[in-house]
């Protein structure tokens, strides 16, 4: 097991206590135990090590005297800055960005996260081939960041690098395009997309295990983990509810402070999905001490995605852990009890097609399919074989009404 030593360095931009324990947890993610963690308050960053000399020393001091294989900056380092602490420390320099990243090529399991994270990887690498060279050649078999793209770490050269990347980004580019088309077959036949998003281990896959569970789909449960970055891919499931209108849930990777710009770039294709969504659920761990600095996060990424204007509901989870329920504040469900899943499902329904109204319809025999759609779809309340037309009194959602406009006779708005 690697043991690490982290090194905080609090720039008064950020929450250092909070960004280095989210750090130490994707180390421990990656089975790399933190022995020890120093910080350093600064101005700017120290051109040469990051940090200043006499916090080098003390850090060469503890490496010295320690088992540490490797020293963590929670920074993005410059490949001089690497290199230099690399001689200084004489152990594995990585720092925030190549871990988080780190993390992501142990994840990734289907075929588009994988190119999304090499790609990541090696946009990230090309720059600091210089700084790394003598760290990653040095690093034997076990190491966890051999992993992923690890072979052509090791070959670091530039030219093969660049035409990897774009060798990766016409693949990516690819599925991309395979995307647009099942995305503009959604749009033709106008089902809903709902997509679940926020920060790292909130419960969104959880939730939608608990709709697929609590409506009876006939669906795949999706993977659902107590760890950082379970969900590495966009996993869509259509919800079918007897009676309802289907529309499309889809569940996707997390967030956390401070991701590299690497990532946001390379995962852009992955969450473009959420662009399209006519509905964001911003799942938000209601038990964590951080939720307010997690909500952050999480609008500002969607800002970066363009989604800020797309409705947006706030669901905390976790409601089975909490003692005092009277206080609480916003919409809550437990994922373990389903408590208020069925308030949830309601809530859904109706930001996605609006209030519920109860019209007449009136349509020709010729179009029996029609009308077995509404009773699939709709709630029928009544019908009437008469003359030459079926005459149906249904409860049905406003935004469903588009849809059969035609053969609207009355329209009743008492519910
Ligand atoms: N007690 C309790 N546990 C929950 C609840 N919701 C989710 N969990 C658990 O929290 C852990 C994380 O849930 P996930 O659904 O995997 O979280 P995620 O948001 O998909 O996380 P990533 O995919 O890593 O971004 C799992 O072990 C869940 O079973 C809840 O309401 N109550
Ligand atoms: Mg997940």
């Amino acid at each position: 097991m690697d043991k690490a030593i982290l090194v905080g360095i609090d720039l008064g931009k950020y929450n250092m206590e909070y960004s280095l324990e989210e750090l130490e947890n994707v180390a421990s993610a990656l089975n790399i135990e933190v022995i020890e963690k120093i910080t350093q308050r600064l101005d700017k960053p120290n051109i040469k090590t990051c940090i200043g000399s006499g916090k080098v020393q003390e850090l060469k001091n503890i490496v010295q005297h320690t088992n540490a294989t490797m020293v963590i900056f929670d920074e993005e380092l410059t490949p001089a800055q690497i290199r230099n602490l690399e001689k200084e420390l004489d152990t594995q320099i990585i720092d925030r960005s190549f871990l988080i990243l780190s993390i992501f090529a142990e994840r990734a399991k289907t075929k588009s996260a994988m190119l999304e994270v090499s790609l990541a990887q090696q946009k990230y690498l090309l720059p600091r081939l210089v700084g790394m060279r003598s760290s990653l050649s040095r690093q034997g078999g076990g190491t966890y960041n051999a992993k992923g793209p690890g072979e052509t770490k090791l070959e670091l050269d530039r030219r093969v690098i660049q035409t990897t990347i774009s060798k990766t980004e016409q693949a990516i580019k690819k599925l991309d395009i395979q995307r647009k088309v099942e995305r503009k077959a959604r749009t033709i036949n106008r089902v809903p997309l709902v997509s679940l998003v926020g920060y790292t281990n909130a419960g969104k896959s959880a939730t939608l295990n608990t709709l697929i569970k609590h409506l009876e789909l006939d669906s795949n449960l999706v993977y659902e983990e107590d760890v950082l970055f379970a969900t590495l891919d966009t996993t869509a499931r259509r919800i079918s509810k007897n009676g309802y209108p289907d529309f499309i849930l889809s569940d996707t990777i997390g967030f956390l402070t401070r991701l590299p710009h690497e990532f946001i770039n390379s995962f852009k294709s992955t969450l473009k999905e959420i662009e399209n969504s006519d509905l964001i659920i911003h799942i938000v761990d209601g038990t964590s001490k951080e939720k307010d600095l997690h909500i952050k996060t999480t609008k500002s990424v969607l800002k970066d995605l363009n989604c800020e204007h797309i409705n947006s509901l706030e669901v905390y989870t976790r409601l089975d852990l909490i003692n005092d329920k009277n206080d609480l504040d916003g919409f809550w469900i437990s994922n373990k009890t389903n408590e208020n899943i069925d308030l949830l499902i309601n809530h859904l329904y109706k930001n996605i097609f609006g209030e519920i109204i109860i019209v007449k319809l009136r349509l020709p025999y010729n179009k029996q399919n029609i009308v077995s759609e509404l009773n699939a779809k709709t709630r029928v309340l009544d019908t009437q074989y008469l003359n030459d037309y079926v005459y149906l009194e249904v409860k049905m959602f406003q935004k469903q009404l588009e849809t059969y406009k035609d053969y609207l006779y009355s329209y009743n708005n008492s519910k």
